[in-house]
Parts: C-alpha cells; sequence; structure tokens
C-alpha cells in the first residue's frame, strides 16, 4: 500500500452537520422534510458545534483524509443570491484549517442531495436550466474561497442515479411533475450532468491543483444463473445505471448508442453546441473515480418467469439475492469481493485512479454500555472488505486513492432512520450528542497505524 494512502471516513452536511438555520443557512429541501416528517435534520449529529471535538477524535485515529460536503444553502441560502453568506464561508474555513492542522485532507463533496428549497419551489430543480447557472455560481464560490484548503472534490453525489429519482427535486405541484417520466428523468439528469461538467472545468481552471472526480453509486450487478439471458441481462443493468453515465463523464460525448437506446424509449436528447463543447472539453474531464459501494446484485432475464427461488431485492431497481452471500439486517448483501471486481471492472473500463468514498455496515443493534459500544460485527464487515482493498492495490496493481466508509461518526441515514449506525463514535443523539468510542475506533486505528497490514 502506498504511504500517501487516504484512510479516513465520509459524511454529508444533510445528515451530519446540524446548525439549523444558524449562521445565516437557508433552508435545503430536507430542512422541508423535517417540518412534515419531524426527523431533526436541523440537529443531526451536530458537527457545527462539535467540529473541535470531532476532528481531535479522527486526528486520534490517525484520518489522513475526512470526506464532507457543503451545504450549498449555507454558502447561497437560496440558491439565487447575488453574494455569499461570508457566515456560511466562515465556517467551512474554520473547519479545513483545523483539518489541515490536523493532517487531514479534506475531501469535499460539492453536492450531497441538499438542494435549496427556493430553487425547488420557483424552478423545479435540476429541470430548469437556470439551476445549471446558479451551481456554477455556488461551485466557483466554492473553488475560490477553499481552494487553497482543499485538494480533493467531488462534483454530485451518486449522480448516475439521479434518473432514477428525478422527483426528489421537483415541485410536486407543478406542471413538471406531470411531464412524461421518462423524459423529465433524463432531462433531470442531463441538466445535473452539465452541472458536472462545470465544476470540473471551473475547479481545473480555478484550483490547478487539485483534483477533481464524480461519486457514483455503484450498483454492480452479476448474472443470477450463468444462462447467458441472464448474464445479457446483468450486461444491461450494469450499462444503464452506471456505464451509461461514467461513458459520458470519460469519453466527453453522449454516445449515439445512448442516443438511440433512449429514442426508442421515446426520450429525444437536446443537446446543443455549447453543451456539446463543454461535456468535450478537456478541462471538464473528471481525474479519478469516486464511489460508494454497500452491495452487489443479481439480474435475471425479465422475458424469463422468474426464478421462483430467487429472493427479490427490492431497491432503486429490481434484483435478486445472490444465494452465496449473507445480508445485513436491512437486506444489503455483503460482499467483500465484490468491491475488488467492481475496482477492476472500473480500472479496465476507464483506466482512472478509483477512491472508496462510502462503505460500511448500517446497523440498529449498536449498544452503549460502559462509555461504548462493542461492535464486532463492524470491524468483521469492515475487514474483510479493506482486505479486498487492500488485494486490488498490492495483488492487481489497481490505483486505489483512499478508501472512507460511510458515517464515521454516527450520523443519520439517508432515509431519516438515525438508528441505522455506521460509526467509530457512537453519538448518543438522547442526550446532548455525546461522543463515545466504540471498540472499531480502536480497531481501525490500528489499521491505519499500520497501513492496512494489521486487519
Ligand atoms: C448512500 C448515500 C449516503 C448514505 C448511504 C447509506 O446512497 O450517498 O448519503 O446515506 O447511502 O445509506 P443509508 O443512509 O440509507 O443507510
Amino acid at each position: 500500500m502506498n504511504k500517501d494512502f487516504l484512510w479516513g471516513g465520509s459524511t454529508s452536511a444533510f445528515q451530519f452537520e446540524g446548525g439549523g438555520r444558524l449562521g445565516g443557512k437557508g433552508a435545503s429541501i430536507y430542512d422541508t422534510r423535517e417540518a412534515k416528517t419531524g426527523v431533526t435534520y436541523s440537529i443531526a449529529s451536530d458537527f457545527y458545534h462539535h467540529y473541535h471535538e470531532d476532528i481531535r477524535l479522527m486526528k486520534e485515529m490517525g484520518f489522513k483524509a475526512f470526506r464532507m460536503s457543503i451545504a450549498w444553502t449555507r454558502i447561497y441560502p437560496k440558491g439565487i443570491e447575488e453574494e455569499p453568506n461570508q457566515e456560511g464561508i466562515a465556517f467551512y474555513k474554520d473547519v479545513f484549517q483545523e483539518l489541515k492542522a490536523s493532517g487531514i485532507e479534506p475531501v469535499v463533496t460539492l453536492f450531497h442531495w441538499d438542494m435549496p428549497q427556493y430553487l425547488v419551489d420557483h424552478y423545479n430543480g435540476f429541470y430548469s436550466r437556470e439551476t445549471i447557472d446558479f451551481f456554477a455560481k455556488y461551485a466557483r464560490t466554492c473553488f475560490e474561497e477553499f481552494g487553497p484548503y482543499v485538494k480533493n472534490w467531488l462534483t454530485l453525489n451518486e449522480n448516475n442515479l439521479s434518473m432514477l429519482i428525478p422527483w426528489m427535486y421537483l415541485n410536486k405541484e407543478s406542471e413538471v411533475a406531470k411531464k412524461e417520466p421518462k423524459q423529465l428523468a433524463w432531462d433531470c439528469y442531463y441538466n445535473s450532468l452539465l452541472c458536472h461538467f462545470l465544476a470540473v472545468k471551473l475547479c481545473h481552471e480555478l484550483v490547478p491543483r487539485a483534483k477533481i472526480g464524480n461519486m457514483m453509486a455503484s450498483a454492480f450487478a452479476y448474472p443470477l444463473t450463468p444462462k447467458p439471458a441472464d448474464v445479457f441481462a446483468a450486461q444491461k443493468h450494469n450499462q444503464e445505471t452506471m456505464w451509461d453515465d461514467l461513458d459520458i463523464l470519460t469519453t466527453g460525448q453522449i454516445s449515439e448508442s445512448l442516443v438511440k437506446r433512449l429514442a426508442d424509449k421515446g426520450v429525444k436528447v437536446k443537446s446543443s453546441l455549447a453543451d456539446q463543447a463543454l461535456i468535450a472539453d478537456p478541462l471538464a474531464k473528471i481525474d479519478f473515480i469516486s464511489f460508494s459501494y454497500y452491495f452487489s446484485l443479481c439480474m435475471q432475464d425479465k422475458g424469463q418467469p422468474a426464478d421462483s427461488k430467487a429472493e427479490t431485492m427490492q431497491m432503486l431497481y429490481q434484483a435478486y439475492y445472490n444465494p452465496y452471500l449473507k445480508k445485513t439486517d436491512f437486506g444489503w448483501q455483503i460482499d467483500p469481493l465484490g468491491l475488488r471486481i467492481f475496482m477492476n471492472e472500473l480500472y479496465s473500463r476507464y483506466h482512472l485512479p478509483v477512491m472508496v468514498v462510502e462503505n460500511g455496515c448500517g446497523v440498529e443493534c449498536d449498544k452503549l454500555e460502559d462509555r461504548t459500544v462493542h461492535d464486532a460485527y463492524r470491524i468483521d464487515y469492515l475487514r474483510q472488505h479493506i482486505a479486498e482493498v487492500v488485494k486490488t492495490v498490492d495483488e492487481d496493481h489497481v490505483p486505489v486513492l483512499g478508501y472512507l466508509p460511510w458515517g464515521c461518526i454516527d450520523l443519520y441515514s439517508a432515509s431519516g432512520n438515525k438508528d441505522k449506525r455506521y460509526g467509530f463514535v457512537y453519538v448518543d443523539f438522547d442526550h446532548q450528542l455525546k461522543r463515545y468510542k466504540k471498540d472499531s475506533f480502536t480497531w481501525y486505528k490500528q489499521v491505519i497505524a499500520s497501513n492496512g497490514k494489521e486487519l
């Protein structure tokens, strides 16, 4: 393992930062959701008030990197203002300086789903072209203000899935929301794609010493059986959920095959010459591929009667359970070797360095006893995955830049469930958000100190 390997952990603003509307922050879609569901995203793990303590804990574990996202609404409260919010800028500068002083590189996601509510209400999020300009302005501000502190940037979290969840950023009462769903999904995705390209280009122009990557969700599927039709189903699934997106990001064009496949579904790709020039701009090419990996999937031929013994794994996509794998209590199948297979596949396709920016096992069974949590199950899960990362680097010689497991300090799950925990540090959400080191804290510290040798 390279001595510069980025060991660390990963979070996002809406799930971790809290701080509510303090410091002039505007409402994101999660703040609005809070009013409806009662899930207290405005507090979450309250990194806003605990960052000194949290960074101390990360330093104690030996973190080399920490992934966090910037809340767009902390910089531009509505998304549309002329001038950025200086208090928001000061907050993040403070965090970055403290990370730097602790020897920890920030890995910063520009957009982790927390769209300004104003842009949803008035522009239907990524549906509108205006949002691209607002996003570009936000990204420019981030690079100009934080460029001196941040060497590693990620654009939009899990953007390959944005075609599957366009309604996240739509005003459901608007006329737009009633449009033909496939075209609507593509149009939203396409505009978010332009946001990605603009951000990459701006980053290369404004912070030339920095590196910037995409962030994709692994939806990696095996065929359920060696039946050629199942192999083809898996191939199609991987193409449509991951490679179509990555092919655009890395080749600088929307392939004719994709345009025709979309046309077969009644979806039109409207791409201006200026868009095409941006997509093809060498400055708009990513430096590395980052991704989340929690499980692998199995696919079978949809045209055939479903294998009655195959259990369905209902996610964003209909997939099947792999009879050779165990699964978590949340039904996510545990596949450490799948991570190695996936990274090899990525590298052989795109020849770019890769970075694991999310991985982990969310459980509801963490129990605080005598100021700690005995989380052998977490250690077991991470040990197996890290072992595969090490082999991918040392035996397959794939350039893996870092391993940043998800929710390194407990945070809210994307679904709002604060009892689904991933961290090395327990956050007592019922008692002043006090922090406690779990058994995995000491274990991970030794993993980092030995550069992945002592697992
Ligand atoms: C990814 C998201 C994260 C995170 C993670 C775990 O898709 O990028 O924000 O939440 O999944 O999922 P969950 O929170 O549902 O356990």
